[in-house]
Parts: structure tokens; C-alpha cells; sequence
């Protein structure tokens, strides 16, 4: 079996900054999702950032000490190095340094499946190596391109390192051809639903907090049609490609759902960049539901996160709805009820239906009650009825079928000419 690599954590508390410490464990995960093993963690209280070496010339002492205690492979700094601080730090410390960016980038890199997402994490990954080239070789050729010098990111690897800047921008442009030509697939796929005015709703929030759990815990509920899963699972960025499920509510209120990629303190801005079209899906949406892991502590700084996201997205003025999951791990039950928020538990399917109910006053503002008598021989607006709206009563009468029901505007419109009364 190889060996893991062995890492140590640097991290600057710059400005007293809060949540230091969650930044830390989350780096720390993001480590071990990369196959990397910490052996240390050095930690730097500062007023701003050293411009050379990111934290202090004095503190570099301490790190080279541990670096040959432990005998490490690498340093992790917990923020995004500029070039010429790598070099810097690779001169000094001899050995492979790497920031939080790079392991997202390698997270991304090992988890993307479908083409339009290898393409999205490669493009990424292009235009963060691009800056770094002079300091990522020089590395290399130190390195003899052994064990240390690499993370097990194929993409990333040294081949790539052999091209010059001028083919590497050659072949970010290409990728981006090929992904253009997927996007606009997709985008005809978008068009082609919004004609069909169903709603689209997308499930968004911070890596891990539950989104495809409830997509799952959805579509069993309300559809239970086989093989529609979408993947799930206690990893940071399980997801990374789009998913849409169509939902129907038991009052025939259909929606359409979409899963996607979870947001990270952090994120960096060359995969939101890349990711920009997966991301439209969320943009373009009629409704939010914004997910929030509320057994984590640090749950509130997660929801600041991806508000900040969203907007750099321009998608902070959809109408939201807060599903604070995981409750199940939540000792209080005593859950304060705020507005345009419902508690649930998306393992224990608790609170699904209140949140479907969010869901019908939310994105289902253009309905109305009325009542329709339709003749006998109109057997067809009867069996559409049935399956596009909220049928209360039906009596058999003389003259035709009186249905009362709820049901889209623009259906009560096309079958005004059968109106019993008004809109109720
Ligand atoms: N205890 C508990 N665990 C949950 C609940 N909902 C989700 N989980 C777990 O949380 C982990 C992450 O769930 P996912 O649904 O994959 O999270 P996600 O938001 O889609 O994550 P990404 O795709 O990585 O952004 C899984 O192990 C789930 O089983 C819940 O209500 N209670
Ligand atoms: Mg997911």
C-alpha cells in the first residue's frame, strides 16, 4: 500500500479574525480527502498577511523545525499563497508548499464524473496553475518529481507542469470550446422547462449540509419511482454535478428540483468561475431552499458563506426558504419559528411536509380557487384536471361535472368559458 503523504496545517489568525478554528478542522478534513495525513499544526496570530512568506519570517523557524520532526512531504497554508509567496516558501522550507485552494481543486478533480464537470474542475485547475508555473517546476525539478511532489491528482501531475504557459492557454480555450457546446445543451434543456412553466426550485447550501439527502427524502416521498436517487454521502463536495428530479405534490402541484454542488468557506474563485454555467441552474431558479446543517456549531458563519456565494453567483434575490436539517442531532426541540424557515430532518423524513408546504406558498403564488362545470362531453378537460389540479369536490350534475378546485391561473383562464362563478 503507498504511503500517505504527511502534511503540516499552517493557519494565520489575522485581525482576531472568528472561526479560525472551524477554518482549521475544515482544512483538516479537506487534508484527509485528499489522502494526506497531518502530522502538525502551526498557528500565527497577525495583523495582515506577510506579502513574502503569508505568515511571519520568524515563524518560518518554528515550521522548518516540525517539518524535520515529522518528517513531512508538504505544508498546507489554510488561504490561497500568491506565486511568489510558493516560491518564497518552497526556497525556504524545501519542501512541496500548498494552500487550501489546490486540495479543493484535487477534491474536485477526484470527484468529477461527468464530462462537463472534468472540463469545469480542468479548467479550474489550469488557471491556477498558470500563474504558478515558474514556482510549480522548480519544485518539481527539486523534487526529482518523486513521492513528494505530487498530490494523487492525475490532472495536476507533471505532465502538465511541461507545458508552457503559451500551451496551456491554448488548452484552456479548448476546453472551454468543448464545455460551451455542453452548456448550451443544457440551456436548451432549461428553455424547453421553462416553457412548460413548472417551477424550478434548487436546493443550495454549504458542502455536506444535507441538499441530495433531501432530494432523496423527496422523491421518496412524493415519487416514489426507482432508480432516481441522487448520491449522498458524509464527504466534503459529494456533489458536483446537476441533478433535476420532477416532484409532484399530492394537491398535483409540480416542481422541478435541482441538486447541486455544495459551497465551502473559501471557495475558490477559479472553480466558481468555472463552474459559473452549472451554477446558472441556481441563478435562474423561481425558489431557494437554502440548507443548513444545524447540528454544526459553526452553522451560522456556513449560511453567511453561501449568502455571499449566491450573490457573487447573482442569485441573492430569489425568494428563500431555510431548511435548517439534521435536527435529529439537535438536542433542543424547542426550534424558534421564524419566518420563511422549517426545521426537518431529511434522514428521519421529520418536517418534509411543512416543508413542501413552504415550498406551495412560496413558488406557487399564481393559483386560484374556482369552481368549473364541465359537459359530459368533455371527458378529456376532466382526466387534465385530475392530474393538474387540486380537486376538492365533483358532483354529478344535470347539465355537466361540477369541480371545485385549486388549480394554475392560466388553466383557470383557458377554462373560463366553463366557470360556475368567478375565481373564489
Ligand atoms: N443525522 C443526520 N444526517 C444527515 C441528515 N441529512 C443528511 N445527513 C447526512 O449528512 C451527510 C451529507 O449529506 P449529503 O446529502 O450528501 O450532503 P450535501 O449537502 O448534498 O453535500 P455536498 O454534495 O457535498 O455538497 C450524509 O452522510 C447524510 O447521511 C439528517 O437529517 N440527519
Ligand atoms: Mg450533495
Amino acid at each position: 500500500m503507498e504511503q500517505k503523504l504527511k502534511a503540516i496545517l499552517v493557519g494565520a489568525i489575522i485581525n482576531n479574525q472568528q472561526h479560525f478554528s472551524d477554518s482549521m478542522e475544515e482544512l483538516y478534513h479537506l487534508a484527509a480527502a485528499c489522502d494526506i495525513e497531518v502530522v502538525g499544526k502551526i498557528i500565527q496570530k497577525l495583523h495582515r498577511e506577510n506579502s513574502a512568506y503569508y505568515i511571519g519570517r520568524g515563524k518560518l523557524q518554528e515550521v522548518q523545525t516540525l517539518i524535520a520532526q515529522k518528517a513531512a512531504d508538504m505544508v498546507i497554508f489554510d488561504d490561497e499563497l500568491s506565486p511568489s509567496q510558493i516560491r518564497n516558501l518552497e526556497a525556504i522550507l524545501q519542501c512541496r508548499i500548498i494552500d487550501r485552494t489546490v486540495l479543493i481543486l484535487d477534491i474536485f478533480g477526484q470527484r468529477a464524473k461527468t464530462r462537463e464537470a472534468k472540463l469545469q474542475v480542468e479548467i479550474a485547475q489550469l488557471q491556477y496553475m498558470l500563474p504558478r508555473l515558474v514556482g510549480l517546476r522548480a519544485a518539481l525539478s527539486r523534487q526529482g518529481g518523486g513521492r513528494g511532489a505530487r498530490l494523487r491528482n492525475r490532472g495536476f501531475g507533471e505532465t502538465k507542469l511541461e507545458l508552457d504557459r503559451r500551451k496551456i492557454l491554448g488548452q484552456i480555450s479548448r476546453l472551454h470550446k468543448e464545455l460551451e457546446k455542453l452548456v448550451a445543451q443544457r440551456q436548451n434543456q432549461r428553455k424547453r422547462r421553462k416553457k412548460n412553466e413548472i417551477p424550478v426550485i434548487a436546493l443550495v447550501g454549504y458542502t455536506n449540509s444535507g441538499k441530495s439527502t433531501i432530494m432523496n427524502a423527496l422523491i421518496e416521498m412524493y415519487n416514489s419511482q426507482a432508480g432516481k436517487h441522487v448520491f449522498e454521502k458524509n464527504m466534503l463536495f459529494a456533489t458536483l454535478e446537476t441533478s433535476v428530479r420532477s416532484i409532484t405534490l399530492p394537491d398535483n402541484k409540480t416542481f422541478l428540483l435541482t441538486d447541486t454542488v455544495g459551497f465551502i468557506s473559501k471557495l475558490p474563485h477559479q472553480l466558481v468561475k468555472a463552474f459559473r454555467s452549472t451554477l446558472e441552474e441556481v441563478a435562474e431558479a423561481d425558489m431557494l431552499i437554502h440548507v443548513v446543517d444545524y447540528a454544526n456549531h459553526n452553522y451560522q458563519q456556513q449560511i453567511e458563506v453561501t449568502r455571499a456565494t449566491l450573490k457573487e453567483l447573482g442569485a441573492d434575490n430569489i425568494p428563500t426558504i431555510y431548511a435548517y436539517n439534521k435536527t435529529d442531532l439537535v438536542p433542543c426541540e424547542n426550534f424558534n419559528l421564524e419566518r420563511d424557515c422549517v426545521f426537518i430532518s431529511a434522514k428521519e423524513k421529520t418536517g418534509l411536509e411543512q416543508l413542501a408546504d413552504a415550498i406551495r406558498q412560496m413558488a406557487f403564488t399564481r393559483y386560484v380557487n374556482c369552481e368549473l362545470l364541465i359537459p359530459y362531453d368533455k371527458g378529456n378537460i376532466v382526466a387534465y384536471l385530475k392530474d393538474n389540479a387540486n380537486i376538492n369536490s365533483t358532483a354529478y350534475n344535470s347539465d355537466g361535472i361540477l369541480i371545485s378546485m385549486e388549480c394554475k391561473e392560466a388553466d383557470y383562464k383557458r377554462y373560463q368559458e366553463y366557470a360556475n362563478t368567478g375565481p373564489l
